[in-house]
């Protein structure tokens, strides 16, 4: 029996097979039928598909399972069967020559922040698919067009949970990052630190767009990448979505990958056997062009949206210290309460001050620990970019934190304490999570840099038998007090600089701890950041507010030439004078301060906006100037952020969810004040056949937010129904959604329907692969490429 992990490791390249939806469809596949539920029952039909793809040279099938979750199938399929039932079909028809790729997709929903799916409940799901996949017979598991990160990870979970097969991650890009805001590059760090086999991109690009992404993240990796590409961009002909790029050119395109050094190649929509023909003939007696093994590659942090990396060498990364109930009484008092506005607070000015990363510690007295620091790293996860530490003494409570960021978080920390490896390590290796080893051992504290050399290599070699790579490895130097031990400084250094030349490990350390106990406090911490940093320390936890030791490590870039130009240190402290009290003002990262009404709509501060709405109205504010005058306003400057680029979908989402908060408790008001006034009426629907509703709920919440009285028909919506509903509603808009190929045809059903019965609403279209021609095509009166243009749309049809 062939073995995949052998073929990832060998010099060949790896050549998959292309579309099967189309295929299918081509052989009977009715339109908006699931592809696996009628795949089950002509076996023979999806085994043709997968027999034409070996002959002309894949070496690997693709089982069609795409949307095999309970998400996708109705409720009581036996989701474990149909799955193992489907990849029997493939491994038939791969025999033992060929491989048998498991396909795992998106299941259409968000978890938490974003969504209302827990991520255990994610990887449950996709566990039960996994087993029937291993089932019948898979050699190797691929997620494929993702587009959120937490879910690409939650497929990892899954599959390392129930079998061993190598695993394959590749999600969907548009030039900017994927839908919810996460570029290639945290994409493949966040999968590398997972340990995944195989990672790339698949679908909506062609071979040219892609060929930008690519080069985004090849830097970064050392794992295998696999590259998947349509067959171009798609364009409406006569109804019918095409895929402009013949097999020939495919084939040429796809060149330029394997030069790049591409270990798997295969196409998406719109590809045929044709095109992987071309592809394989392109492949053929080509060998794979090795990347250059990587030489320190740093230690990388993610969140969603961003990737810290801390390496020796690098400019040192700030851990902000401060969200930690040590020595603060409000903090504690929130903490204990279960309020987060302190903690939030502390994230948005340490951020703005320069840290890159955010400590997160909820040890106060009588809290529980395993729901608190969870709960509030969801909400940071949500608001901010920055990736995060989870610092606690108990393990269950770093567990439960680890399965709410969608990123890897930073554990703080894994130390000699017995059990502690055992409990934290393979949690680690499993989320692909970072840790600080901290070289604690039993009571006694190491003083001597010896004692700590010799504790840190104990713990290293315990990582290694679990199996944990180096890259995930952080040392704390451990600073302790130098009133106490006068040492303690010097033992530091050198503990710095053995860590970095003899096993190229980073370092970081408490800062704050070495000065306890002694007058002229900041002035210490300063000298020990700069010396530090000389001897090659990576990061450091610490107030990234305190003026002097940041002032301190601001010009260290400089000495230590990490600061090109000088232009981070000229920005922060160009004005700068001795003693002068204020220091280096603090950068502002984030204008973000929420002021006004307006300013927390865009920050997404429901609390906030809630509770000015209140003061707004004791002071006897008109309800409609609040709405008109802050929150649509607010909203629309978070439309604008959107377009920029400067704000992703959870930002969008969060800030919408804000206003609409707001919003409801005007509504009453409103309704009042405009004496029965009525508002504009939309109906919503996602067509036949596609049971999208993500982009759909986004509009429906956008247009809510805007005054408008939304009718929202759900997913898989016939024609009669939208057309029934507009008509009895009296709107004037119709909004139609689909985000799949094969049914966004059916739009063009709805608006002729709609015309026949001589009916005037304007309808707007959006989705996916919608395009402005596509609109025009089937005489819908315009396409809204995002919420924010449906918004604008919807209000320039009404007010014409
Ligand atoms: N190594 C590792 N993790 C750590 C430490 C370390 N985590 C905790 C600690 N040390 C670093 N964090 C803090 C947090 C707060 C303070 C010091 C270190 C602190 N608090 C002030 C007080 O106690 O008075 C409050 C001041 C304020 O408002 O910020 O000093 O060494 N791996």
């Amino acid at each position: 029996m062939p073995d995949f992990r052998k073929a990832l490791a060998d010099d060949s390249i790896i050549v998959f097979d292309g579309a099967m939806g189309t295929l299918l469809q081509a052989r009977g596949l009715p339109p908006g039928a699931s592809p696996e539920l009628w795949g089950l029952e002509h076996a023979d039909v999806v085994r043709s598909v997968h027999e034409d793809y070996l002959r002309v040279g894949a070496r690997v099938v693709t089982t069609n399972t795409f949307g095999g979750t309970r998400f996708k199938l109705p409720a009581g399929t036996d989701i474990r069967a149909l799955n193992a039932g489907l990849a029997r079909t493939a491994r038939q028809a791969a025999g033992e020559g060929a491989f048998v790729a498991g396909s795992v997709g998106p299941t259409g929903h968000f978890v938490e922040p974003l969504g209302t799916l827990t991520m255990r409940e994610l990887v449950d799901a996709f566990a039960l698919q996994i087993e029937g996949l291993v089932e019948g017979g898979a050699d190797l598991i691929i997620a494929e067009t993702h587009f959120d990160l937490a879910e690409a990870k939650a497929v990892v979970l899954a599959a390392r949970r129930v079998c061993d097969l190598p695993v394959a991650v590749l999600m969907t890009f548009e030039p900017g990052g994927s839908l919810t805001g996460t570029p290639s590059a945290t994409f493949a760090d966040t999968m590398q630190n997972l340990g995944v086999e195989l990672l790339g991109i698949n679908c909506g690009l062609g071979p040219e767009q892609m060929l930008d992404v690519a080069k985004g993240f090849l830097p970064r990796i050392d794992v295998p990448f696999f590259i998947k590409p349509n067959a171009g961009l798609p364009r409406l002909e006569n109804g019918v979505t095409v895929y402009p790029m013949g097999p020939a050119e495919f084939g040429d395109r796809m060149a330029a990958f394997l030069d790049m050094g591409a270990k798997c190649v295969s196409g998406c929509c719109g590809t045929t056997p044709a095109h992987i023909e071309a592809l394989a003939k392109q492949a053929a007696g080509r060998a794979w062009v090795r990347p250059e093994p990587s030489q320190g590659r740093p230690l990388v942090l993610t969140s969603r949206s961003k990737s810290v990396c801390i390496g020796v060498g690098l400019p040192a990364v700030c851990i902000g210290e401060r969200i930690n109930p040590t020595g603060k009484k409000v903090l504690t008092e929130e903490l204990q309460a279960g309020q987060f506005t302190e903690a939030l607070r502390l994230a948005e000015e340490q951020i703005q001050a320069g840290a890159r990363v955010l400590d997160v510690n909820v040890g106060a007295p009588m809290v529980q620990e395993e729901t608190l620091l969870p709960a509030l790293v969801k909400q940071l996860t949500a608001r901010f970019l920055s990736p995060l530490c989870l610092d606690s003494t108990k393990p269950e409570a770093i567990e439960e934190a680890l399965w709410a960021v969608p990123g890897s978080a930073l554990v703080n920390s894994i130390s000699g304490e017995p059990g502690r490896m055992d409990q934290l390590g393979p949690l680690c290796k499993l989320h692909g999570a970072p840790f600080i080893l901290l070289p604690l051992a039993g009571k006694k504290l190491p003083v001597t840099a010896a004692e700590r050399i010799a504790a840190i290599e104990a713990l290293l070699i315990q990582a290694e038998a679990l199996g944990i790579p180096k890259r995930l490895i952080l040392v704390d130097a451990l600073a302790l007090t130098v009133s106490s031990k006068p040492e303690a400084a010097k033992h530091c250094l050198e503990t710095i600089r053995h860590c970095a030349a003899v096993w190229g490990l980073p370092t970081t350390l408490g800062l704050s701890n070495i000065s306890f106990g002694l007058p002229a406090r900041e002035l210490l911490n300063a000298t020990f950041m700069a010396m530090c940093l000389g001897a090659g320390m990576a990061a450091h936890i610490s107030n990234p507010s305190t003026p002097l030791p940041r002032e301190v490590g601001l010009a260290s870039e400089v000495m230590l030439a990490r600061d090109p130009q000088a232009a981070r240190f000229i920005e922060n402290c160009a004005d700068w004078k001795y003693g002068g009290g204020a220091g280096a003002p603090v950068r502002q990262v984030q204008a973000k301060a929420v002021g006004t009404l307006r300013e927390a709509v865009v920050a997404g501060r429901k609390e906030a906006v809630l509770s000015m709405v209140e003061d707004a109205l004791t002071a006897g504010k008109a309800p409609q100037d609040i709405l008109s005058g802050e929150l649509i306003p607010g909203i629309m400057d978070v439309g604008v952020l959107y377009e920029r680029k400067e704000y992703f979908l959870p930002q969008l989402l969060l800030s919408a969810e804000a206003m609409q908060a707001g919003y409801e408790r005007l509504t009453p008001l409103l309704e009042a004040a405009a004496d029965g006034g009525k508002r504009p009426g939309i109906v919503l629907a996602t067509v036949e056949g596609d049971i999208h509703d993500i982009g759909k709920n986004i509009v429906g919440l956008m247009l809510r937010n805007h005054g408008f009285e939304v009718i929202d028909l759900g997913k898989d919506v016939s024609a009669e129904r939208i057309v029934d509903a507009a008509a009895e509603s009296g709107a004037k808009v119709i909004g139609l959604s689909a985000l799949m190929t094969t049914t966004m045809v059916r739009m063009e059903d709805t608006v002729k329907l709609l015309r026949s019965r001589g009916m005037d609403q304007k309808v707007m279209v959006g989705g996916a692969v919608v395009s402005d021609s596509f609109a025009r095509a089937i005489g819908a009166d315009g396409h809204a490429a995002d919420a924010v243009e449906a918004v604008r749309l919807a209000k320039r049809f009404v007010d014409a």
